[in-house]
């Protein structure tokens, strides 16, 4: 297929009437290779932003642990509700409530998902039939909405650093290494071009050194994330059991390259936050929820200074649109600073289109997909804007993205593309009215039925 689009982002910036094509495996190819029919493709054509981390089943608890109460206001005290609410997740609900997810964030302008899926067992600790039974269910999920998936099967073993016991919720978690790289082996052999896996190490706090080396020797291609140092009192942990910071801990290990993405850097001195940038990996930045959970701020100016590569994931989900994480990078960094326009680059001076185009790069590595944008050999997952709307008068071509990242236009997405395939028209999924009954009919039940 051919596209002749109107507006596309490139890494310079806005051009018009760009030819490209799509090949047969759903990747950008020279204009000249394909000689299908042209489709004229009005507006601003974007790459579609990878999101880089998600907790699918946390969508249908966002926003409820926002009440003051007896309990810890803090991460911890999230946590707590977290664990309750998984308590009562069947493999159907978290299908459902993935499927509605996704579709969400097709309509935002996410084209893909890392899903961080540590969730694996019965409540009681005891093995589903099938071992990949939830694995399979976010998977399902995915199919169903049509994005592009990297499933990143998670390994958690403990409740804290040195081998502290796991309680409650914690047991539907729980792996030994044997068991973990069969389920990771059983969902690679099972892999297709939209659904991909990689592996998932839950946080120093939850894998012990021997085995997140084990892991990572058996993982020999694709995406290893971890989550790293989001809170204060995770470094202090780390320190009394090793010594060392979390970031400090890991990167010692000699095993994190361009493969790796540390998710919720954000308790970094500027020697690791140079160590990061050296070591290649992407710094997984969940801003809403690092904000709503009260971890600190991180501060992408001086990382970006040093080479660091970066990417946005919508993590517990309160917000699922990738232009809101976006903003809230920029406006920390305001905030903190005292200055404006800060995230830009040597090449790029439009903050919200450097922000843009970095986090689609960074994204896209993060996720293992080869070439990021609209270019010639990266996965054809992009979005279309209208740009014809009245919101957009008077927007030169060269602020466009930065209009589109900053002042919100309710409504102007007009369509999404995975894979060289519109799965969003007109702003909506055409799937839209089955996926969000099949979500109120899990999510009703689950509020109705008594924590187990
Ligand atoms: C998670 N979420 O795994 O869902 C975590 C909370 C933990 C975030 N860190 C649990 N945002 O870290 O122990
Ligand atoms: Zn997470």
């Amino acid at each position: 297929m051919r596209l002749r689009l109107e507006r596309a982002l490139l890494p310079d910036g806005v051009h018009r009437d760009v030819l490209i094509s799509i090949d047969a495996e759903g990747r950008f190819a020279p204009a000249g290779a394909s000689t299908g029919a042209e489709r004229l493709v009005p507006g601003l054509a974007l790459p579609g932003m990878p999101n880089l981390h998600s907790h699918a089943f946390q969508r249908a608890m966002a926003g409820s642990a926002e009440v003051a109460s007896g309990a810890e206001h803090s991460f911890w005290g999230w946590r707590d509700v977290m664990y309750r609410f998984v308590e009562r997740l069947t493999p159907e609900d978290v299908a459902a409530i993935a499927a509605f997810a996704y579709l969400e964030m097709l309509e935002s302008g996410y084209t893909s998902v890392a899903e961080f899926h540590y969730l694996h067992h019965q409540p009681s600790g005891a093995r589903y039939a099938s071992p990949a039974a939830l694995a399979d269910a976010v998977r399902a999920g995915a199919q169903r909405a049509g994005i592009r998936q990297v499933l990143l099967p998670t390994l958690y073993q403990q409740g804290n650093f040195n081998g502290e016991p796991l309680k409650g919720a914690q047991r539907r978690f729980a792996n030994d290494t044997e068991a973990f790289l069969r389920l990771c082996c059983d969902l690679r052999s099972r892999e297709s071009s939209l659904a991909t896996t990689g592996v998932a190490l839950h946080s120093l706090r939850a894998v012990p050194r021997v085995a997140l080396e084990a892991v990572a020797a058996a993982a020999r291609s694709g995406p290893v994330h971890i989550h790293i140092a989001e809170q204060r009192r995770e470094v202090r942990d780390s320190m009394e059991a090793s010594g060392a910071r979390p970031v400090e801990f890991l990167l010692g290990t000699g095993l994190v390259d361009a493969r790796w993405c540390l998710v919720h850097a954000t308790h970094v001195t500027a020697a690791e936050l140079s160590a990061l940038a050296h070591s290649g990996a992407v710094a997984g930045l969940c801003p809403t929820t690092e904000s709503n959970l009260g971890d600190g701020r991180f501060p992408l100016d001086e990382y970006l200074a040093a080479g660091g590569h970066f990417g946005v994931g919508s993590d517990s989900h309160v917000s699922l649109d990738p232009r809101e994480e976006l903003r809230s990078l920029e406006y920390t960094l305001r905030a903190w600073r005292e200055r404006r326009v800060i995230a830009v680059g040597a090449a790029m001076p439009n903050c919200g289109a450097f922000l843009y185009g970095a986090a689609v790069a960074g994204g896209a590595q993060a996720l293992g997909l080869g070439d990021a944008g609209l270019c010639t050999g990266a996965p054809a997952d992009f979005i279309v804007i209208d740009t014809e709307r009245a919101e957009f008068a008077g927007v030169t071509d060269a602020a466009l993205v930065d209009a589109w990242v900053f002042a919100p236009r309710p409504g102007a997405l007009r369509e999404a593309w995975v894979g060289g395939r519109p799965v969003v028209h007109d702003g909506a999924h055409p799937a839209r009215e089955a996926i969000a009954a099949a979500y109120r009919t899990s999510v009703t039940r689950l509020v109705a039925e008594p924590a187990r």
